[in-house]
């Protein structure tokens, strides 16, 4: 498959790496490129042998700089509903892929582009990076997710200020608020979330999925039924040929080679 709006490649063998690719326009997502992102996550999740997933901006300025403005100036509440359930549908999909997604921002993840940041599973941001909400600045408010993730990365009320401001902050500010995992020097960040990548792609593929599903799952429960989540995947993990594998490897003090498979 081929795409105009993405660049899709393989590294390092086993992770997949997706960049946004409207440079001219800030990686700006369209209808057309989000329908094109929505085959990509379908081909990933297919296939078993993409380990992790690195979501990334073309050009030198941005990740995403929220949806295309363009586009978005013509639209009644019919279409505005339409787009907004079509990247709904797009970045809950992105959550529920069954392995790690970092989001490596190298610039501007504004709107729709932090929305998308938002659902990855770590946030890796280069120094410059900026990130925000500033759909009020436009007179709506986001509509791919920012106002249900945002407060459940960094609490309602920081939320509510970036929102309600339109504010965009630093990755280093990010950082401090718990919305970005790490910052680089610009020039480092592919480099480190690469190898970064390249610590998760060696685990287990059944122990990273139930672990993923178990953080995001419990995120929306509470403690108890959270922690009943926690001990069905636990015990999930047990039947899987990779935990024979990563004890035994441990008692034979050697390096555990992961197949991601079940005992039959
Ligand atoms: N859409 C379309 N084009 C864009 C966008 C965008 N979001 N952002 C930048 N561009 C274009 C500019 O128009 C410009 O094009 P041209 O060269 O043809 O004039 C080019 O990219 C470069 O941009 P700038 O010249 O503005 O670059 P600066 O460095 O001066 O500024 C900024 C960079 C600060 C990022 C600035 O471009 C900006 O503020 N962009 C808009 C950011 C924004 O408001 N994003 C939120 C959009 S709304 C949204 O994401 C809602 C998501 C949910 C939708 C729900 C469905 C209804």
């Amino acid at each position: 498959m081929t795409y105009e709006n993405l660049l899709f490649e393989i590294k390092n063998e086993n992770t997949a790496l997706i960049t946004f690719n409207r440079p001219k326009a800030l990686n700006a997502l369209n209808q057309a490129l989000m329908a094109e992102f929505s085959t990509a996550l379908d081909r990933i999740r297919e296939d078993t042998s993409i380990r992790v997933l690195v979501l990334t901006g073309a050009g030198e300025k941005a990740f995403v700089a929220g949806a295309d403005i363009n586009e978005l100036a013509t639209y009644n509440a019919l279409q505005a509903k339409r787009f907004s359930m079509q990247g709904h549908a797009a970045i809950s999909k992105l959550q529920a892929l069954p392995l790690p997604v970092i989001a490596a921002v190298n610039g501007f993840a504004l709107g729709g582009g932090c929305e998308i940041a938002l659902a990855c599973d770590l946030i890796f941001a280069s120094a410059g990076a900026r990130m925000g909400l500033p759909e009020i600045t436009l007179g709506i408010i986001p509509g791919f997710g920012g106002t249900q993730r945002l407060p459940r990365l960094i609490g309602a009320n920081r939320a509510k200020e970036l929102i309600f401001t339109g504010r965009m902050i630093s990755a280093d500010e990010g950082r401090e608020m718990g919305l970005v995992n790490q910052v680089c020097p610009d020039l480092d960040l592919m480099e480190t979330v690469l190898k970064t990548a390249a610590v998760m792609a060696e685990k287990g593929r059944v122990a990273l999925r139930a672990a993923k599903e178990a953080v995001n799952r419990g995120l929306n429960v509470d403690l108890a039924s959270g922690c009943e989540i926690e001990i069905d995947a636990f015990s999930l993990c047990m039947a899987s040929t990779d935990a024979r594998e990563g004890t035994r490897a441990f008692l034979e003090k050697r390096k555990p080679c992961f197949k991601g498979s079940f005992d039959s």
